[in-house]
């Protein structure tokens, strides 16, 4: 059984910054559950163009106010508390924050710890990840 608390995690190596976000992992590959799961709080005011091309990815908001477009068709959908959106073919999208945003990620394959978005808003796959 694991049972981890936030507070835990701050400050930690599962505390993991970008320019326009910060990434809580609660649970990382290591952990043996088949996928991560993250509390992420976007910056207000950012715009993050994404791509996970390796990884499935669900986001549940449970705070803030933005907005995503899907950049396949150019559909753009609010972003409140309440709201899911699962990138099921791992679809490129941008993240518009207008408050701050704090939502519940999961990734599968699970991220393995320190992963940061590369030039096209991805994470390596492991192999990359250790390959470089
Ligand atoms: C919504 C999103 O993908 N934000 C980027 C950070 C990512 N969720 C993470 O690593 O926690």
């Amino acid at each position: 059984m694991i049972v981890r608390t936030l507070a835990e995690i701050l400050g930690t190596e599962r505390e993991v910054h970008a320019p326009n976000w910060v990434s809580r992992r609660l649970l990382l590959k290591q952990d043996g559950m088949g996928f991560s799961m993250h509390e992420t709080t976007i910056h207000p005011g950012t715009e993050t163009r994404m791509w996970y091309r390796h990884h499935l990815e669900a986001v549940y908001c449970v705070a803030g106010e933005g907005e995503l477009e899907v950049i396949a068709d150019g559909s753009v959908h609010p972003i409140a508390p309440g709201t899911l959106y699962a990138l099921d073919r791992h679809d490129r999208h941008i993240l518009r924050a207008r408050t701050e945003l704090r939502l519940v990620c999961v990734f599968n394959p699970p991220l393995t710890g320190r992963e940061t978005h590369d030039k096209d808003g991805a994470y390596p796959i492991e192999d990359e990840a250790t390959a470089s």
